[in-house]
């Protein structure tokens, strides 16, 4: 029996959209019941993009309204002009901090060559203490918090922002930290896929109490040319790995440090390396939904993540503020190598 459809399968516009469809035992009745599979093997996917570059809204109420509010953002559709000012945007970068997401901001501007080291850059949505945005020529950089609500308040303003503003061929990457399974500190990780705490390659979305269960596959070809991008960084490790995305970064994570914790040190140990027999090499918060949103938006997507320590040794992230800064440069700067290449751009400092 299929899972509940998106209102969009229907087949607007003759467009044949995403279909998620499950195996019988995977659902009940159009409700999906989440504790229903185990291995996720059933669930499969066609996905078929507009091919014109767009960013695709999948709603229909939105040509309805004389007005798009994007509260999060402080911005919207009368009182911005949103195609002058993000139209040629072509990359979108976004990261839980502010303060992270400025500094890279900062760092492209330098990449690209924009502006002198250490010039300040705007927040462009400064009206709302929500998010942060900063723009480096084709490329903005925005906050998105910790967790899934959050990204995902950010995702659909930032996607109908994209859209309104009719930007075209929009690469979107998540840059972040994470703990990594069984690879030494430091490493950055490329995510093929997301997958949930049962390692199961689904992120599950309610809607009006239903349970819609939706595809966190990533960009295969995208995540091939920043591995490829990353051997020109020999100081570190790169690697293509799942990402586990849980809701918590204690007791979700498998934690013997938070307030809570009803486990043995055994029984996470058993569950981190199931974890990596699955294939799963990092754990962070945010990107089942980023992977599953974007993918849905026809939005080519990846995620590159630091490990800030093996979660195989430990909880507790002891390393220092140096060496933790240095690590969240890791990605920024794969990311910069990517933007470079893509732009034709060549080095000359
Ligand atoms: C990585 O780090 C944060 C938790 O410390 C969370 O946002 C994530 O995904
Ligand atoms: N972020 C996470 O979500 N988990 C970690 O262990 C480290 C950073």
């Amino acid at each position: 029996m299929p899972a509940r459809e998106e209102p969009w399968q229907a087949g607007v516009g003759g467009r044949a959209w995403p279909l998620l469809t499950l195996g019988a035992a995977q659902s009940t009745g159009g409700r999906v019941s989440p504790s229903a599979d185990s291995g996720g093997a059933a669930m499969t996917e066609t996905t078929s993009y507009s091919g014109n570059g767009l960013v695709l809204v999948k709603n229909p109420h939105l040509d309805l309204m004389e007005e798009d509010v994007l509260y999060h953002l402080d911005l919207g559709t009368k009182t911005h002009n949103l195609p002058a000012m993000f139209g040629d945007i072509k990359f979108v970068c976004v990261g839980g901090s502010p303060n992270r997401m400025r500094a890279f901001a900062q760092f492209m501007q330098r990449e690209l060559g924009l502006a002198a080291a250490g010039e300040d850059v705007a927040d462009i949505c400064a009206g709302s203490d929500r998010y942060a945005m900063y723009r480096a020529g084709p490329v903005l950089s925005i906050s998105h918090g910790m967790g899934i609500p959050s990204i995902s308040i950010m995702l659909h303003e930032l996607i109908k922002l994209l859209h309104h503003a009719k930007c075209r061929d929009v690469t979107i990457i998540r840059i972040g930290t994470s703990g990594g399974l069984g690879i030494e500190a430091g490493s950055v990780v490329i995510t093929d896929t997301a997958v949930d705490s049962s390692f199961r390659p689904r992120f599950e979305q309610v809607v009006l109490g239903d349970v819609v269960v939706r595809s966190t596959e990533l960009d295969k070809d995208l995540a091939e040319e920043l591995l490829a991008c990353s051997r020109d960084i020999p100081d570190f490790p790169t690697l293509i790995g799942h990402t586990m995305c849980t809701y918590d970064f204690y007791e979700g994570q498998g934690r013997l440090d938070g307030a809570l914790c009803s486990f043995s040190s055994e029984k996470k140990l058993e569950y981190l390396r199931r974890a990596y027999e699955a294939g799963v090499r990092n754990i962070e918060m945010e990107s089942s939904a980023f992977a599953a949103l974007c993918r849905l938006c026809g939005l080519k997507a990846a995620v590159v993540c630091v490990t800030l320590l093996d979660r195989l040794e430990g909880d507790q992230i002891r390393a220092s503020h140096e060496v933790l800064w240095e690590y969240q440069q890791r990605p920024q700067r794969l990311i910069a190598a990517f933007i470079r290449k893509r732009l034709g751009l060549t080095r000359t400092d």
